[in-house]
């Protein structure tokens, strides 16, 4: 339970993070009840004036494939131009089903699909910069441009691309609420999901429930 609340107003957007089928059970890099998400934005998604839904859209060979760094494992670490990654599994190769949104997602209220992390050698965990933290993704324009200064942010995982959205959106001045009860994290190392939700509050993010949503 939280005790704040967040209102939808004309200039809230809703920020669907990464609900592919490799982040849910069975997939590639799965989200422990990462599926669990859906139901619960299903449910919400009409009530935004806007919705922008991102996927993690990865070459094959991209920097963030363990696969793509002999003699490296999964969650070891690189750096590659001067940026810390994290290797992960093989997931959300372009074009292949993986990458897809899941097929419980109701695809009708969204505005927007942003592909992002799709060069080979920048990973983007935010939906608004880059990696590098200077590369914008244009999101930030596309929002701007259409005079909304609110995200809600939800979907997976709490603790990689849905932290990394929810800090930038803080850091360039958006009023920000991420869904507690729509997201879900990857918790390697185990606490991480706790460690990312103490962070983005104290950036000034509320942490909300689904039932928590006022219009
Ligand atoms: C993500 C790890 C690697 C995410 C994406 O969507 O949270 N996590 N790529
Ligand atoms: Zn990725």
């Amino acid at each position: 339970m939280s005790m704040n609340g967040f209102t939808i107003t004309p200039t809230t957007a809703l920020l669907v993070i990464d609900v592919q089928n490799d982040f849910c059970p069975g997939g590639n890099l799965a989200v422990e009840e990462g599926d669990r998400v859906i139901p619960v934005i299903n449910s919400i998604a009409g009530r935004f004036p806007l919705v922008v839904a991102t996927r993690d859209w990865h070459p094959q060979g991209h920097v963030s494939f363990a696969s793509s760094h002999p003699g490296k494992e999964i969650q070891d670490t690189v750096r590659v131009d001067d940026i810390e990654q994290i290797l992960w599994p093989d997931h959300c190769v372009q074009g292949t089903a993986g990458a897809e949104f899941h097929p419980d997602l109701d695809l009708r209220p969204i505005n927007l699909v942003l592909h992002k992390g799709a060069k080979q050698g920048l990973d983007s965990y935010s939906a608004f910069f880059e990696n590098d933290k200077k590369t914008e993704t244009g999101l930030r324009s596309y929002l701007g441009g259409l005079g909304f200064d609110r995200v809600v942010v939800c979907g997976l995982a709490a603790d990689v691309c849905v932290y990394f959205t929810a800090v930038d959106a803080r850091g360039i001045g958006f009023e920000t609420a991420v869904i507690w009860d729509a997201t879900r994290g990857v918790d390697i190392p185990a606490g991480s999901v706790d460690e990312a939700r103490r962070d983005m509050e104290q950036r000034g993010a509320a942490i909300i429930d689904s039932g928590d949503l006022t219009s």
